[in-house]
């Protein structure tokens, strides 16, 4: 019996969806950013901080911290019907940042889709 070798598109989408996989569990957050970033930490299917404050007129990072070991967490930045970023889902304990903006001073939300009651306000201003 002959065994078909694999085609290698497919093993190229495979390998490509393992390193996803493993993205998620690796930070790869770089700590120099030419902006306004903020970071909030999800614990006990909460995050740690409700409202946050991000600058006028720059780029914008938030990240994710997710400290529940196991348990997966996203971040989504929207405003109504308009979304302006949204990440990955990330397992705890591990990172993940989204990057929008800049943005004009208002109120905006960020939540986690996975536990839609975990959602919090970013205040954009000067
Ligand atoms: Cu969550």
């Amino acid at each position: 019996m002959r065994i078909r070798p694999i085609p290698v598109g497919m093993l190229v989408t495979c390998i490509a969806l393992a390193l996803v996989g493993c993205g998620s569990a690796a930070p790869t957050i770089n700590p120099s950013f030419a902006g306004g970033s903020v970071t909030v930490e999800a614990i006990g299917l909460q995050f740690s901080e409700t409202i946050v404050n991000l600058p006028t007129g720059v780029p914008l990072r938030m990240i994710l911290d997710n400290k529940d070991a196991g348990v997966p967490h996203d971040l989504r930045v929207f405003e109504g019907d308009t979304e302006y970023a949204k990440s990955a889902p990330v397992t705890g304990p591990g990172q993940v940042e989204v990057r929008f903006g800049p943005l004009p001073a208002g109120r905006y939300q960020f939540q986690c889709d996975i536990h839609p009651a975990m959602l919090g306000t970013v205040v954009v201003g000067p």
